[in-house]
């Protein structure tokens, strides 16, 4: 075991230490490759920085359909908090087109309606939406009690259909299922795949078109995407769903490709879409221009049409030159600098290829909530052994639907991955870090302390509340769920908006200012997790 990580788990009594010892890995690249636990329980009372499965659901997946009513049906808290607190962007699309997000809708469930039952009331607030709001689609999402009263949301969600003549969807997502937020992902999914995807028949008109799976415009970080693959050419048929809409979303299906860009939130719909309608996914990162070029690359290989491919090059020649000078200055201002990054399923992962673009080197990084195929890349799920808490969540199978064909045969396909066209896998965030740098699994904040203490980044990308504990400690932190509500990070115009705050936030004296209490004070010493 490597030194950095044995100082951390030094601090642990045995049975945290038990537990944590198998989330936390310090890369070694030897004749076994690096392994990590993920997608188990966090430790009561460690303060994990993950979410619940309404907010996997809720906040993350259906949140953004921008003209889809979503209802919390449960008490108004869950409501009020996760209420923009996710930074969607949405704008119409055309004029007329409904935008939802700014909203917030909830049953409002109180003492009586959980003693007595809360359908009816859902069926009322749903009765006053479609009085008020003719939406085309809505999702129910339930909170915990939902699940503990036992109230029928997919019942409801059939009565509305009925009566209405709209898509409705009850989901049971309710806090307490899974682990983190990640089961909410898995549940949104499945209700896209039963009941969305598919249901529409306008086919793109585009020569080649795409859907943006797992890309939710933080930011603006779709728009950025969106602005660089329609310049090529390719039409965006529909985005999973940052800025997106019921309308498109149901015509997905007849994309000719789709680009997985968060790989943990969408990875089932991605194969679903491959089983039953033959679109390849292909895992992508417009995070970094590096990492945009290349994903760039990949699909004009896959579509293999030199017009594509001269327009793809040019394409990337004119977006370079124009941030060329910009990168060249934030570059000679971050070259050496090292960081840490915490977030949630994904972002960790992607931003370390930007981070490289200004010659940073992330030696720490962890997820809250990611699987193991996050970390060590797809070939690992056959070793994954589901547990009660992942079997709790319904895996859907789907079967080719009729007249439908793949794009490419078995031979085409392969001899597009020998040529570096990564189709249908991702290979985790693992392989692209270095020996000797940490990898952790849902850390908590004693351990993010402990590490930024042993490596001493010069900055750390964070979660939402850890942020302000890091800059207390005299450390800058970006959080990086909302990027301090800048960005886009996206693209080419997005990496120099990044330089630029990163740049801001390191050359400012502020954090050297900061002497927090325990560095002049005497410090209590305790265990973690009590005795033995
Ligand atoms: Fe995917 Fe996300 Fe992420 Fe995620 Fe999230 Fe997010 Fe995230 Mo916050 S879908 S896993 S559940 S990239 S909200 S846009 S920033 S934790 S790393």
């Amino acid at each position: 075991m490597s030194k950095e990580r044995d100082l951390l788990l030094d601090k642990y009594s045995s049975r945290i230490f038990k537990n944590r010892k198998s989330h936390i890995t310090q890369l070694e690249f030897g004749e076994n490759p690096d392994e990590i636990t993920a997608n188990t329980r966090a430790i009561p009372g460690i303060i994990t920085a993950r979410g619940c499965c309404y907010a996997g659901c809720k906040g993350v997946v259906v949140g953004p359909v921008k003209d889809s009513v979503v209802i919390t049906h449960g008490p108004i808290g869950c409501a009020f908090y996760s209420w923009g607190t996710r930074r969607n962007k949405a704008k119409s699309s055309y004029e007329g087109e409904p935008n939802f997000v700014p909203y917030s809708f909830c049953t409002d469930m109180r003492a009586s309606d959980i003693v007595f039952g809360g359908e009816k009331k859902l069926e009322e607030g749903i009765d006053e939406i479609m009085q008020l709001f003719h939406p085309k689609c809505i999702f129910i999402c339930s909170t915990c009690p939902i699940g503990l009263i036992g109230d029928d949301v997919q019942a409801v969600a059939k009565r509305v259909e009925e009566k209405y003549g709209i898509t409705a969807i009850g989901y049971s997502c309710e806090g307490y299922k899974g682990v983190s937020q990640s089961a909410g992902h898995h549940i949104a999914n499945n209700g896209l795949m039963r009941y969305v995807i598919g249901k529409g028949e306008e086919a793109p008109k585009g020569k080649y078109s795409v859907n943006i799976l797992g890309e939710y415009n933080i930011g603006g970080d779709g728009w950025e995407q969106e602005r660089i693959l329609k310049k090529i050419g390719y039409e965006v048929v529909s985005v999973f769903t940052g800025d997106g809409s019921y309308e498109t979303l149901k015509n997905s299906h007849l994309a000719d490709l789709n680009l997985v860009m968060c790989h943990r939130s969408i990875n089932y719909i991605a194969e679903m879409m491959k089983t039953k309608y033959g679109v390849d996914w292909l895992k992508v990162n417009f995070i970094g221009v590096g990492a945009t070029s290349k994903s760039l690359r990949m699909m004009a290989k896959y579509f293999d049409d030199p017009e594509l491919t001269r327009r793809t090059e040019e394409v990337i020649a004119e977006e370079l030159a124009e941030i060329n000078e910009d990168m060249e200055f934030y570059k000679s201002k971050l070259k050496g600098k090292t960081a840490g990054i915490f977030v949630g399923g994904s972002r960790s992962h992607h931003y370390q290829m930007l981070l490289r673009d200004f010659g940073m080197e992330t030696t720490i990084a962890g997820y809250e909530f990611a699987h193991r195929d996050d970390y060590e890349g797809r070939e690992i799920i056959p070793q994954i052994k589901a547990d009660a808490d992942s079997k709790n969540i319904e895996e859907i199978s789907v079967e080719r639907a009729v007249g439908y064909d793949d794009r490419y045969t078995v031979e085409e396909l392969v001899s597009l991955r020998s040529q570096g066209v990564e189709l249908d896998t991702y290979d985790g965030m693992i392989k692209d870090m270095k020996e000797g740098y940490m990898v952790v699994d849902d850390y908590n904040m004693f351990e993010t302390d402990q590490l930024i203490d042993q490596y001493k980044p010069d900055i750390f990308f964070s979660g939402i509340k850890d942020k302000y504990a890091i800059q207390h400690g005299g450390v800058v932190s970006r959080q990086m769920h909302s990027y301090d509500y800048s960005g886009p990070y996206a693209g080419f115009r997005g990496a120099v908006n990044f330089g630029r705050d990163v740049t801001m936030s390191l050359y400012t004296n502020a954090w050297s200012l900061v002497k927090p209490p325990w560095k002049t004070m005497p410090m209590l010493e305790g265990t973690l997790g009590g005795a033995g």
